[in-house]
């Protein structure tokens, strides 16, 4: 039978191999496991996912026991709809952009390194919630655990303070990552880990032109937003931003004879198709699935849709099994 496997899951396996720390690995083979459809085709790999799972836990034992403590090492579970994970130099915001985002309160210092272990909080999206994740500063003897946050991430926020020198700053941060084999972009192909980038700091003074040649510079590979965590300004704009390169759609089900409720929407991949969203509601739609009806504010009013047809963010789907 043949195993299936979501996009997701060769990404995640990628990273996997990527990585040599155990404690990362470990984290993606918990994580290959839970993204894997469970049924037959798939028994086998789960299996060797849960030999190598204990193999890895043997390692970082043996590892702790050898070098005492193991030193610390900080992951973040995911949740809601997708993990976004602030990236930054030393006090440029990212402490009081989490604050302004969610519902957390991270310490915010006039002194860098304010911000020493992760701090997570919920951001609202319309019907939905983002989880957002602080960080420590980007510097350059940063532990490999900060590393394994941005590659856990689903999108990185790199953010810099406009105030500073900018194409510097961007340069260190991106120097740093790809130093560690992550390498950003906003372009969706090839081993890319998907970015935004952020300057803070637009209500304070800076070199006008210094931002317009940094915006020069990287206008083509990065879309980059001004922003103000203290004036509020671009917040909006930056929600909506993070939504949309989060790459995922928002839909509702019904049922047969019942009005349109669109309060608890199923989160899926942008890109997905009927068949494939069927079976992420429910293992047995996707076997019995005869056909489903569709309604959105493209024209669908109800109209039947073929297994193959691919879904679209606040869709409205009524599966017929
Ligand atoms: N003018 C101005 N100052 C800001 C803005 N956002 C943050 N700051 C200030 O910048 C300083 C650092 O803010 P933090 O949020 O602690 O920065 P951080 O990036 O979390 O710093 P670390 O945790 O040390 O890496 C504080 O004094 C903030 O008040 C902004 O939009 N405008
Ligand atoms: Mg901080």
């Amino acid at each position: 039978m043949p195993a299936n496997l979501p996009p997701q899951y060769f990404e995640v396996e990628r990273q996997y191999r990527e990585t040599k720390e155990p404690r990362e690995k470990l984290t993606y083979l918990q994580q290959l496991l839970s993204i894997i459809p469970k049924h037959k085709g798939t028994e086998k790999l789960q299996a060797e996912l849960k030999t190598k799972i204990s193999k890895i836990k043997t390692t970082i034992e043996k590892q702790k026991k050898s070098k005492g403590s193991g030193g610390a090492w900080y992951q973040v579970e995911k949740q809601g709809a997708g993990q976004v994970v602030l990236v930054g130099l030393p006090n440029c915001g990212k402490s009081s952009l989490l604050n302004v985002l969610s519902n957390a309160h991270s310490e915010v210092g006039l002194y860098p390194y304010t911000t020493q272990l992760p701090k997570v909080g919920m951001m609202e999206f319309e019907n939905i919630k983002i989880q957002m994740v602080d960080t420590p500063a980007l510097y350059e003897e940063a532990p490999a655990w900060l590393y394994g946050l941005y590659r856990n991430s689903d999108l990185l926020l790199i953010m810099l303070d406009i105030c500073k020198d900018p194409i510097n700053d961007f340069e260190k941060i991106r120097k740093a990552l790809n130093d560690k084999n992550i390498f950003i972009t906003r372009h969706e192909f090839g081993d890319v880990k998907k970015a935004l980038v952020v300057s803070n700091k637009a209500d304070a003074e800076f070199d006008e032109n210094a931002r317009r040649v940094f915006v020069k510079k990287y206008q083509d590979d990065f879309s980059i937003m001004p922003i103000s965590t203290t004036r509020l300004q671009g917040i909006d704009i930056l929600k909506k931003w993070i939504f949309d390169r989060l790459n995922i759609i928002r839909l509702y089900t019904k049922k047969t004879g019942k009005p349109i409720v669109k309060d608890d929407p199923v989160v899926l991949l942008r890109g997905i198709t009927v068949i494939d969203a069927a079976e992420h509601i429910h293992k047995d739609f996707k076997k019995n699935l005869k056909y489903a009806r569709l309604w959105n504010e493209k024209g669908y009013a109800g109209q039947r849709v073929e297994k193959n047809h691919v879904l679209c963010d606040e869709d409205v789907i009524e599966f017929h099994v």
